[in-house]
């Protein structure tokens, strides 16, 4: 049997959730998202994500038909109904059904789905040996154009990267903006530790105001290390001690090498090792009781 899945009011199975061929989250993109974990029957920063997916709902012009607390109540619906103590949710909520032109006023109701089930990114081992990156060719889009703030359902700049990595056999791409500073990667934020000062580009570089970062950042601060949120080139990525990405899915993952270069030990360094630690134990501790 497939998964149940919360689809506009209802809930339904796997094979029955469709949407039209009109939907304007299908013809252009058009719609918002959010990628949520649930740990040990607890919801991760809930409220961190509902808060993120209005917040680039509202940028969109989209007006979400229902309130936060009601979404989260859908969320732990679906969660239970597919008996799930450990999950990855995928909530999305899309501009609606209208014509074939693009016109968002033709819109009248946005689509919104709830998806509950598994993810893993990456293989186990990674954890330990760390990813294999590269600078990409294709650039962030431009906060002036589609701010990377913004989780949209238009994740094409993201594709393309993803693309270029797999094209020469590496899992990951990191994104530089239009003036050649480190953003992020297609689906993680990046962090370079060096001489105890934790590193990450600032949002407004061109990078998703990821909650695992901002939890990154708070259990940085926590273990005295200075937390620096300014623009980082790829020099300073090669000449880090450690590397790491944080995301919802991947969690936070090591980077051993990016553009052949070797970085740190070229395993996982000893620092990202306890922010691992440190992060495992909030996921457990923290978090909105789905049961
Ligand atoms: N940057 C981007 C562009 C993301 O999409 C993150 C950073 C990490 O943010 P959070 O809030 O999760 O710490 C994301 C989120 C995938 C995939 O398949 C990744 C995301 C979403 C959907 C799919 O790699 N990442």
């Amino acid at each position: 049997m497939g998964l149940i899945i919360y689809l506009d009011g209802e809930f339904v199975e796997e094979k029955d959730a469709k949407i039209s061929v009109f939907d304007h989250g299908l013809l252009y993109g058009d719609g918002v998202f959010e990628g949520i974990r649930e740990y040990s029957g607890k919801i991760f920063k809930l409220d961190g994500h509902i808060d993120r997916l209005f917040m680039s709902a509202h940028a969109i012009d989209l007006n979400i038909p229902v309130s936060k607390e009601q979404i989260k109540n859908i969320i732990c619906q679906t969660l239970k109904k597919n008996n799930l103590m450990d999950g990855y949710i995928r909530v999305v909520v899309t501009r609606g059904i209208g014509d074939l032109g693009l016109d968002p006023k033709k819109c009248p109701k946005p689509t919104i789905f709830v998806i509950a089930g598994k993810i893993q990114l990456y293989p186990e081992k990674l954890y330990n040996n760390g990813l294999s990156i590269i600078t990409v060719p294709t650039r962030r889009n431009l906060s002036e154009s589609l701010n990377p703030a913004i989780k949209s359902l238009n994740y094409l700049n993201n594709i393309l990267a993803k693309i270029e990595a797999n094209n020469v056999g590496v899992m990951e791409g990191l994104l530089l903006n239009n003036e050649g500073f480190v953003t992020e990667c297609t689906g993680e934020n990046i962090f370079a530790l060096s001489k105890n000062i934790l590193f990450t580009p600032p949002v407004s570089a061109g990078a998703l105001d990821g909650i695992t970062r901002s939890c990154v950042i708070e259990i940085g601060q926590n273990m005295n290390l200075t937390v620096k949120q300014e623009n980082i080139t790829r020099y300073d990525l090669y000449n880090a001690e450690e590397c790491f990405l944080s995301g919802t899915a991947a969690e936070i993952i090591p980077v051993a090498k990016i553009d052949g270069r070797i970085i740190g030990t070229g395993k996982c360094g000893k620092i990202t090792k306890q922010i691992r630690e440190m992060f495992k134990k909030v996921v457990i501790e923290d978090g909105y009781p789905v049961y």
